[in-house]
């Protein structure tokens, strides 16, 4: 029998797909989630080879479209042989097996896109358990739909066929996988705090540095303490966060910690496999919201990151925010960011340009005016 989390395949490099996504309230919202979407598929090296954009008052509830769109659809499918459909919102277990029905080819959403990047990107045995708890958390009540057939050949009424017994085996074997994950990062838990502990005796403050996925967290605290941590034009470069020393002045230093990158509207089940990691935030003595100033969804990725900063009940801890990728600014629009939020450091992680501010401001922040936990 074939491990539950292998029902799936996982090769995308060179497929082909077509997206699907829906209008927002704004023309800029729709384009920047479809940028989005091309980026996460990108990530995956699939190649989207069409895009269709609906309004979203054509949804249907069992098939979350309508018939005469996915005709349509299905039209330039079968033209075109496309191998999969991504779906630009989340879909329900059922509506993505009815799609997959109608069209005889793989539909994936969101969050399943998200969670293959999960699959390709996390490298430590911590990294590894989240992603696969979130990933057979995702599976679970999707089974019937993933070729597994309920078939009755063989059973009569009132006794299971093979199809439906076999689809019980994988259900147990699931949510005993599931418990036994959940076992293990308990015991993750427990160890990141025996390391906070050790951490606290040496009495070095702790700056965790959180914001959208892509911003530069890992270049910032990379330039800052001259490691080499993983860095990628790439959503989800860091799934394995890891802490590095910055010296800020004479005697005067801190930890930085690296975060797992946010995107919006992340689907609940991911952020509780990621608790563990985004906790480090809880037990920070300063929080760098960092920011990409160059992108055009600043609203955006500003609200995830408070959202995010609300559900770890961190929104009232001192925090700095960072515009980083200034040197992709025209001067001039600089100059009017810096004067609209005059609190914000500015910094470039490639060119170094304003990082001796950002020390500058942490060790104001830690040393001058303490709020030590
Ligand atoms: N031009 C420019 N690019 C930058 C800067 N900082 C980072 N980048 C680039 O932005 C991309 C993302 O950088 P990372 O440091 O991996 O970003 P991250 O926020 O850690 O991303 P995740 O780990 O995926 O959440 C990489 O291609 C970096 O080279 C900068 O100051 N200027
Ligand atoms: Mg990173």
């Amino acid at each position: 029998m074939k491990s539950p989390k292998d029902i799936r395949s996982n090769t995308f490099i060179g497929k082909k797909a077509v997206l699907v996504v829906f209008k927002c309230k704004k023309e800029f919202e729709t384009e920047e989630q479809t940028k989005e979407l091309e980026f996460l598929s990108k990530t995956l090296r699939i190649k989207i080879i069409k895009t269709f954009v609906y309004k979203p008052d054509l949804v249907r509830s069992s098939l979350y479209i309508g018939k005469g769109r996915l005709e349509e659809i299905k039209e330039f499918i079968d033209t075109e042989g496309a191998d999969f459909l991504i779906f630009g919102d989340e879909l329900t277990p059922v509506q993505q097996r009815n799609i997959e029905n109608f069209l005889k080819i793989r539909v994936i959403d969101r969050t399943e896109l998200i969670l293959h990047i999960f699959g390709e990107h996390a490298k430590s045995k911590e990294g590894k358990i989240q992603v696969e708890l979130a990933q057979l958390s995702y599976i679970l009540p999707r089974l019937t739909g993933y070729g597994i057939s309920l078939s009755r050949i063989g059973g009569g009424i009132g006794i299971k066929g093979p199809g439906e017994m076999k689809l019980e085996i994988y259900r147990r074997r699931i949510k005993e996988k599931i418990h036994r994950l959940k076992k293990s990062i308990e015991g993750i838990e427990r160890h990141r705090e025996i390391i906070r502990k050790s951490r606290k005796r040496k009495n070095l403050p702790i700056v965790a540095v959180i914001g959208y996925t892509n911003v530069g967290k890992t270049s910032i605290i990379n330039k800052m303490s001259s490691s080499e941590l993983y860095v990628a034009n790439k959503l989800f470069s860091t799934l394995d966060p890891a802490t590095r020393g910055v010296y800020l002045r004479e005697n005067k230093m801190c930890l930085m910690t690296d975060t797992v990158g946010l995107l919006h509207n992340i689907p609940h089940h991911m952020i509780e496999a990621f608790k563990s990691t985004l906790e480090e935030v809880s037990f920070a003595d300063l929080i760098l919201c960092v920011y990409d100033s160059s992108s055009p969804n600043m609203d955006r990725q500003y609200n995830t990151v408070i959202e995010v900063l609300k559900l770890l009940s961190c929104e009232d801890k001192p925090r700095i925010d960072v515009y980083n990728k200034l040197d992709l600014l025209q001067p001039e629009d600089l100059h009017i960011l810096k004067n609209r939020y005059p609190e914000t450091v500015f910094v470039s992680a490639h060119s170094g340009e304003g990082l001796d501010v950002l020390k500058k401001r942490i060790g104001e922040v830690l040393y001058e005016n303490p709020v030590r936990l």
